[in-house]
């Protein structure tokens, strides 16, 4: 059964998407590493949640210096992830089910070791010699002062050629030049080889960095600890965005979501705007963002949460469309980050973090493993830690002395993308039935306790309340395409507002906090029914105007 709908242009808008880390999804053969067979031999589960489509992080031919964000090869599969054929079986397995994939595509860099890559830096006037991006030193020095996110410049000196290469992140993920209408061609027919055998479209990497500055000068020292703005905002990102577009998605109909690090409120309607033609809609950055600076862990207050929330829906307006997401492989657990993972209070703030993103006015991108409230893990040293991101930061700050290990470690422990990247816990079985060989990163230790076997079997699991949320999505276009109003935007603990469509109107209460509290609804609405609750306290009565909220309560009302 087909669940696209042909004849609706923006059939994304009404889908839920889910992520899958290739990597740390299910191992098939025992290598301690997931693979193609192993996504497959879940799809039931998928199919069982109710998810209309899946994100597949990259699963391409890759030296893994950033876990194959570094592509060797966009054409091969992975060797450790399987064959061709391996993904042709995942492809139609998934349609089979109704299910579309989209796949990752990162275009902003290839790996080092692409034979692109392999050709340009052979000598300065190969053929592929612009098909990357390259400097002479300046005062014997980098460029200029652009920082890798990875750690140090982002420059790299070549003896060979006697000229730096410019890479945004690690040394073996040099930057493309887009300039290069060769590269440009090139990006297109590794999306049209793809859409030929039938994905859906496509999650793009760091895509707003793809036009670099003129002449590239040096960052201001305002932008230093965060070059994302400037990386986001070269000259020519549009024009790329609009033509990529023209030639490729649109003669596919094909779904493009762009990872929009850096870019700000006042110019994300550039890129998902429909009327312009680029981008079918963006993760912002501000909420993954709000409590951290960098690999710092900040203070961050409900009432700011709240306003970036508005934020982002007013940048989608009446022309564009976002992403909805609380967690990602770049981010720590959304139950560890934004709820509350204590025993007491686990499973009610991930039903509560849950309902939230399955009632935005944007397409919903739940994580794998955040279904199942899947924790942060319990790091406590540095060889622990598998990230490029964790290594190059602990080289730059820790070994040169900027930083005590200690201080690093403790806010790693909060913000650190491997927290994410642990195998997903099937089961209780040895390794959380993830592999019957040893991980490739450490299960997280409370499998035991949090598994898919567990929660798909009771009914008033984190799983289930997924479930019930995506049923409910699916049955209430309000909850997809009506207006979002925060109603109390300045309460510190409760998080209140409204979807509305046409005369069919909802309201979402959620508690933030441990605190049972009496609230009093604001601007004299009465609701008439739950129609969604998290089982955290009872629900109001119709006609009520006032609701107790039990602690971490989250209740969908209708009004
Ligand atoms: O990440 C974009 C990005 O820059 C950050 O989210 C990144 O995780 C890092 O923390 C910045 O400090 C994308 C991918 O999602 C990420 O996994 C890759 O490592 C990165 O691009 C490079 O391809
Ligand atoms: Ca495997």
């Amino acid at each position: 059964m087909e669940k696209r709908p042909l004849s609706n242009a923006a059939w994304w808008k009404d889908a839920v998407v889910y992520q899958i880390y290739p990597r740390s999804f299910m191992d098939s053969n025992g290598d301690g590493i997931g693979d193609l067979n192993g996504i497959r031999a879940k799809l039931d589960y998928l199919q069982e949640l109710g998810v209309d489509v899946v994100w597949l992080s990259p699963h391409f031919d890759s030296p893994n210096a950033d876990n194959g964000y570094d592509i060797r090869d966009y054409r091969q599969v992975m060797a450790e992830f399987g064959s061709m054929a391996d993904f042709d079986h995942l492809l139609a397995g998934l349609k089979a089910r109704g299910i579309q994939l989209i796949i990752d595509l990162v275009v902003n860099h290839s790996s080092d070791e692409h034979a692109w890559f392999q050709q340009s830096r052979q000598s300065r006037d190969n053929p592929y010699r612009d098909y990357y991006i390259w400097r002479d030193p300046v005062d014997g020095g980098p460029p200029n002062n652009y920082p890798s996110f990875f750690g140090g410049s982002a420059w790299q000196w070549d003896a060979h050629t006697g000229q730096y290469y410019l890479h945004y992140f690690a040394t073996k993920q040099p930057d493309l030049n887009w300039e290069n209408p060769a590269v440009r061609h090139e990006v297109y027919e590794v999306m049209r080889f793809w859409l030929d055998k039938g994905v859906a479209g496509f999650r793009m990497d760091v895509i707003p960095f793809i036009s670099k500055q003129d002449g590239l000068p040096n960052l201001p020292p305002e932008h230093l600890a965060h070059p994302e703005a400037v990386y986001a905002s070269g000259p020519r990102v549009h024009q790329y965005l609009q033509d990529m577009h023209r030639e490729v998605l649109a003669p596919y109909g094909a779904v493009a979501v762009g990872e929009a690090f850096g870019v700000d409120f006042a110019a994300a309607p550039l890129f998902t705007d429909a009327r312009r033609g680029e981008l079918s809609m963006v993760f912002h950055f501000d909420i993954v963002r709000l409590d951290r600076d960098n690999w710092r862990k900040i203070p961050w207050t409900l009432p700011q949460l709240k306003a970036v929330y508005t934020r982002i829906d007013q940048t989608g307006g009446s022309h564009g469309w976002n992403a909805a997401f609380l967690g990602n492989h770049d981010n720590p657990r959304a139950v560890s980050h934004f709820g509350d993972d204590r025993p007491a209070w686990r499973a009610l703030s991930a039903k509560a973090l849950a309902t939230l993103t399955l009632t935005q006015r944007a397409t919903p991108f739940l994580y794998q493993g955040d279904e199942l409230g899947m924790a942060n893990y319990p790091f406590e040293r540095i060889e622990q830690y598998d990230d490029v991101e964790v290594k190059g930061n602990w080289r730059m700050l820790v070994e040169t002395g900027q930083v005590p290990a200690a201080e690093y470690l403790a806010h790693l422990r909060e913000t650190s993308r491997d927290h994410a990247r642990t195998p997903m816990q099937w089961s209780a079985d040895a390794h959380a039935g993830f592999t019957t060989g040893t991980p490739w990163l450490a299960v997280n230790p409370d499998y035991p306790d949090w598994n898919a076997a567990a929660q798909t079997a009771d009914p008033q699991s984190i799983y289930h309340h997924h479930r019930r949320l995506l049923a409910l999505r699916r049955s209430t276009p309000a909850l997809v395409h009506g207006a979002y109003q925060d109603i109390d935007p300045a309460h510190p603990q409760v998080f209140a507002y409204t979807r509305t469509l046409g005369e069919h109107a909802y309201l979402v209460l959620l508690n933030f906090g441990t605190e049972a509290l009496r609230y009093a609804l604001p601007g004299g609405l009465r609701v008439a029914e739950a129609v969604l609750d998290n089982g955290a306290g009872d629900t109001a009565a119709a006609g009520a105007s006032q609701v107790l909220l039990a602690p971490w309560q989250a209740t969908v009302y209708r009004l």
